[in-house]
């Protein structure tokens, strides 16, 4: 019989490509969605497989709704990937943050507990966790330092996960991922806004693109890569956290002249702070501003994973360059938009 995994966030980035690689490795994917939900199906549709997904309603904030999923379908696997996941959200809905990102996984952990305690669980943890970083690169023995809501609120699902685990034997892992990006990428993420407006800029549909905070520096991998990690955890005899990172640190500034290229431009830069501007060289116009507006009230600044474990116990490696995440996510924005107008996604 085939193995049985529930997603959560299904009509997410990482639900995508996380139910394309069950699909393809023959489980089969139970994928809840929200009533309200934001994204639809196009991510499942751009990756072909929205027909191969069984969808069930779920809602992170109904219990009852997580205990009826969890004690009929009694999945081999459940990846907790549904979040409200944008940081400078969590600053206007802190508590809406909290009920979704952190009590909300107990929800989860306790319907496996009373209904289906084989069941392997992922949990989406991620290296906002480690905000303000005590040492370079971060790993999984690096203290936690969170610098938004969003942050804190997965810091309380990454410990109840350790704890379910430590405390009732529940096979529970917590995958500590840095930044990962796609295609699919929502638009309100940097890397996104940049690759689409850049490509809205070369195709005439607007002047520039205006942006926060250029030096702050993470580490992006390619999410297509990372969704295999999350696998690769459940796959071992025994659950543990794990670090899934590329190794690398760019600044936006950085991964704006890398994006740039692929639409045809050079920026070169002037000003500073808020006055900065990022200026074709071919042209002479400017095609990026900032603006106080995207700024956060405390900032990140610098990510840096060390995925040395996942190497070591995993085999598992980021395989994707920035150069080739940012050149693939221009050139579908530049296809989308040449050929529909807009974006698919
Ligand atoms: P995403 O594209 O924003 O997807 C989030 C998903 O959560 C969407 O499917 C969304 O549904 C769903 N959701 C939000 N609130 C919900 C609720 N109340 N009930 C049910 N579903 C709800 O995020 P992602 O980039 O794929 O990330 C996946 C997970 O990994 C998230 O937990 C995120 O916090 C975490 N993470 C991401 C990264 C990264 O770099 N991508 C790094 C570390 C950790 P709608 O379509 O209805 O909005
Ligand atoms: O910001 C700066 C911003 O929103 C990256 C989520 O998937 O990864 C993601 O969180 C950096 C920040 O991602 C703009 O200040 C400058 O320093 O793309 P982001 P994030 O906050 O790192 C982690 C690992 C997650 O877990 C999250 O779920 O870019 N920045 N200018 C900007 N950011 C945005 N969004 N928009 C700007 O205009």
């Amino acid at each position: 019989m085939a193995r049985r995994a529930l997603v959560t966030g299904i009509s997410g980035q990482d639900g995508a490509y996380l139910a394309k690689l069950l699909l393809d490795k023959g489980y089969e994917v139970f994928g809840g969605v929200r009533r309200s939900a934001r994204s639809g199906q196009d991510r499942l549709s751009v990756l072909g497989i929205a027909e191969s997904v069984r969808l069930v309603d779920f809602d992170l904030a109904e219990v009852g709704n997580i205990f009826r999923l969890v004690r009929t379908i009694r999945p081999d696997e459940l990846y907790n990937l549904a979040a409200q996941s944008f940081v400078a959200a969590s600053w206007e809905f802190p508590l809406a943050t909290t009920d979704v990102n952190a009590v909300a996984v107990t929800r989860i952990l306790e319907a496996i507990r009373l209904f289906s305690p084989e069941t392997r669980f992922y949990q989406a943890s991620t290296s906002e966790m480690f905000g303000q970083v005590r040492t370079v690169p971060q790993n999984e023995d690096t203290p936690f330092h969170p610098r938004s809501p969003y942050g804190v609120s997965k810091l309380y699902g990454h410990w109840m996960t350790v704890n379910y685990r430590e405390s009732f034997g529940l096979h529970a892992s917590s995958g500590i991922l840095f930044n990962h990006e796609s295609p699919l990428r929502g638009r309100e993420f940097v890397t996104r806004k940049i690759s689409l407006g850049l490509a809205r800029v070369a195709e005439g549909l607007q002047d520039c693109i205006i942006l926060g905070n250029l030096d702050a520096k993470r580490d992006w991998g390619f999410a297509g890569d990372y969704v295999e990690g999350m696998w690769r955890m459940l796959q071992r005899e025994a659950p543990s956290d794990f670090v899934l990172a590329s190794g690398e640190t760019r600044s936006v500034r950085s991964f704006v002249e890398t994006a740039a290229e692929t639409a045809g431009f050079q920026i070169r830069w002037e000003g500073s702070a808020t006055d900065e501007v990022g200026i074709d060289v071919g042209s002479g116009k400017t095609i990026v501003r900032v603006s106080s507006e995207f700024y956060r009230p405390a900032e990140v600044d610098l990510l840096l994973g060390d995925a040395s474990k996942a190497a070591r116990e995993l085999d598992w490696r980021s395989t994707t360059s920035v150069e080739d995440i940012a050149a693939m996510m221009v050139q579908a924005d530049l296809d989308d938009v040449k050929r529909f107008g807009d974006a698919r996604v």
